[in-house]
């Protein structure tokens, strides 16, 4: 028999799910935030979480609890937004699950059972991070994180990292394709799948790392080309958004969601990593691709887009934003799905134009104090000869 307890537990979760969202009073002119996350762990099914029998379950206790749901890919199919949703479970393991919604800003719902991927990597331990890709062969593509142990480190934290590339048409059935393999980097993570041909082949964003954490040689987002995506192999990866010294960008960075065709440019909005004192701090940072060579840069504004603020600072990796998943609207709008801290999700609305605008018109950063002072004392004084009309 159902527990009753069933019942309180879950009107929590349809609460949740019906709560509205609103637009928060954060301004910059770019993006408008929003008040509430659009996806906690609270928001997981009852049923993931509970043996919901009362007679195995007498105290109702929980029995496989969900620690964090985080960085989604994302969707915007036929007016329904889609995420496929970084969901950690108590026992850190990571899994994949859809929650869809009719906004894109609230009434994000769990699909009854998550997603199931074929079991190909014996050694595969843990995946994340996935990042959608409706190509334009017809196929919606799964890029994730596939992580192992380093067998040949004894050392227990040591894993290898690894880009899975799965492939489906309705977010039900998935096909598992090779692992990609880059024969210039021996880690990849972050990796996403541009939407279009390139000289007739497909097009990877990638993030050579030479250990799991540590970039090291690996210089930024490369990119790099193959003909088979089903067994996917990446000769010479081109670096196309360099690390550099005393920028947010210092330590490493990685392709967010796959870029958006604009109307100027591809729109890339990816993570980039400093250190500091605390640890590693992870914001959001955009650059704009040439629409007919998608790997030469054509647009850099300078600085951050999205940072944590307030209570996103907090959480179990503090300090940190992630996005693997923006959707887009036919007329234009764009919904980020950014999660902060390892540890919930939330939404930033924009538009490609407001995008594009803040892609273009946004300065370059100049790299130096000296210059960035004087980069903005010429705003400054134009603004002042205004004031003073
Ligand atoms: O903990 C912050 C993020 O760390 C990793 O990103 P990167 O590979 O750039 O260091 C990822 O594991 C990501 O999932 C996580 O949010």
């Amino acid at each position: 028999m159902l527990h009753k307890q069933y019942y309180v537990e879950q009107a929590k979760v349809d609460r949740l799910v019906s709560g509205k969202n609103r637009k928060s009073s954060f301004y910059n002119g770019i993006y408008d935030r929003y008040e509430y996350p659009v996806l906690t762990r609270e928001f997981a099914p009852v049923h993931w979480r509970y043996d919901l029998d009362e007679e195995t379950n007498p105290y109702f206790m929980e029995r496989l609890g969900i620690n964090a749901v985080m960085n989604s890919g994302a969707i915007c199919l036929n007016g329904t937004y889609y995420l496929v949703v970084r969901v950690e479970g108590n026992d850190r393991k990571s899994f994949f699950a859809v929650a869809e919604s009719k906004t894109g800003i609230d009434g994000f719902r769990f699909w009854d059972e998550p997603v199931v991927l074929p079991d190909t990597c014996p050694e595969e331990t843990n995946v994340y991070d996935m990042r959608l890709t409706l190509h334009e062969d017809g196929w919606i593509y799964g890029l994730f994180c596939s992580e192992s142990k380093d067998a040949e480190n004894p050392d227990l934290s040591a894993a290898v990292a690894a880009a899975g590339i799965v492939r489906t048409k309705d977010f039900k059935t998935w096909e598992r394709l090779d692992n990609l393999k880059t024969l210039q980097s021996p880690q990849q993570r972050n990796v996403a799948l541009h939407p279009e041909f390139v000289d007739g082949k497909y097009a990877f964003y990638t993030r050579p790392m030479d250990g799991f954490i540590e970039t090291g040689s690996g210089g930024g987002i490369g990119f790099g080309l193959c003909e088979d995506i089903r067994h996917a192999v990446i000769g010479e990866e081109r670096i196309i958004s360099r690390r550099i010294y005393h920028t947010l960008t210092e330590s490493k960075n990685g392709a967010g969601a796959p870029p958006i065709r604009g109307k100027k440019c591809w729109i890339h909005i990816a993570h980039g990593v400093r250190n500091t004192a605390a640890g590693l701090r992870y914001v959001l940072y955009a650059f704009g691709t040439d629409l007919k060579d998608p790997s030469r840069v054509v647009a850099e504004p300078s600085g951050v887009f999205l940072v944590p603020l307030g209570e996103e600072r907090v959480g179990d990796v503090s300090n940190v934003v992630f996005t693997n998943g923006a959707a887009v609207r036919e007329n234009g709008d764009v919904y980020i799905y950014y999660a902060s801290c390892d540890t919930r999700l939330h939404v930033a609305a924009t538009t490609i134009d407001r995008l594009e605008e803040y892609l273009f018109s946004t300065p370059k950063d100049p790299l130096r104090s000296a210059d960035c002072v004087k980069q903005r004392c010429e705003m400054i004084r134009r603004n002042l000869a205004l004031l003073k009309g």
